[in-house]
């Protein structure tokens, strides 16, 4: 493809042990409803029929909001689906090798905890990359120590790839994350665990509206 072009805003991200009393669709639809332009279907405990089934569907919905669609790590799933791309870990197949399944039409995004992980993904060509964790979080157990936001200014000055920063963005800290240069945000916890999903997505979506106009 051309140079893919993450969109400006809310990168939204499913979570159902967050989302443990919603409905998945439910709180899906209020992330896009919300404003987010891009969903990506994360389930960590899900047998192989459930991922298939949910990922169906969340590929329906994102084409009635007109939101780009990434399925991560599973590039079957993917594949079965037709969704618009994938994210993948440090630990996944090489990007050559999902680019080779997945073709040049298709987006492949990775998470990057370092300098030296982004330059190899601009290298081995990821489409865009996530970067992360930047706070604190406790949504993902492995995520590591926090890189700070220093770390977002290296990446804004060296790094020449659309990207998305994750690990305990909110609310709170949304202006600090994109007053260092960032335009994508990826927030789990803030928008799942809220009670009120789509009020709070609402809510950040504008704030960042605000912000780049
Ligand atoms: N990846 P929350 S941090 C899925 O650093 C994920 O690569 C991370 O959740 C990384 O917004 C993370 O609730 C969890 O902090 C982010």
């Amino acid at each position: 493809m051309n140079r893919f072009k993450l969109p400006t805003g809310i990168y939204a991200i499913t979570d159902s042990e967050c989302g443990k009393d919603k409905e998945f669709l439910t709180y899906c639809e209020e992330l896009l409803q919300g404003g987010a332009k891009i969903i990506q279907y994360r389930e960590k405990s899900r047998d192989m029929k459930k991922l298939f089934k949910e990922a169906k569907e969340l590929k329906i919905l994102t084409q009635k909001y007109n939101a780009i669609f990434i399925v991560n790590d599973h590039l079957d799933i993917a594949l079965l689906v037709d969704a618009d791309g994938i994210h993948i870990g440090q630990d996944d197949l090489p990007i050559s090798e999902v680019r080779k399944v997945l073709g040049k039409n298709k987006i492949i995004g990775i998470s990057t905890h370092n300098l030296n992980e982004a330059e190899e993904a601009v290298k081995n060509g990821a489409d865009y990359i996530g970067v992360g964790p930047i706070f604190h979080t406790d949504t993902k157990k492995d995520a590591g120590n926090p890189l700070t936001l220093n770390f977002l200014e290296e990446v804004e000055k060296n790094i020449n790839l659309p990207y998305t920063v994750i690990g305990g963005i909110k609310e709170s800290n949304l202006d600090e994350v994109l007053s260092r240069g960032a335009k994508s945000v990826c927030l789990i916890s803030e928008l799942i665990c809220n009670e009120n999903t789509l009020q709070i997505t609402k809510r950040i979506d504008e704030k960042i509206k605000n912000f780049f106009n």
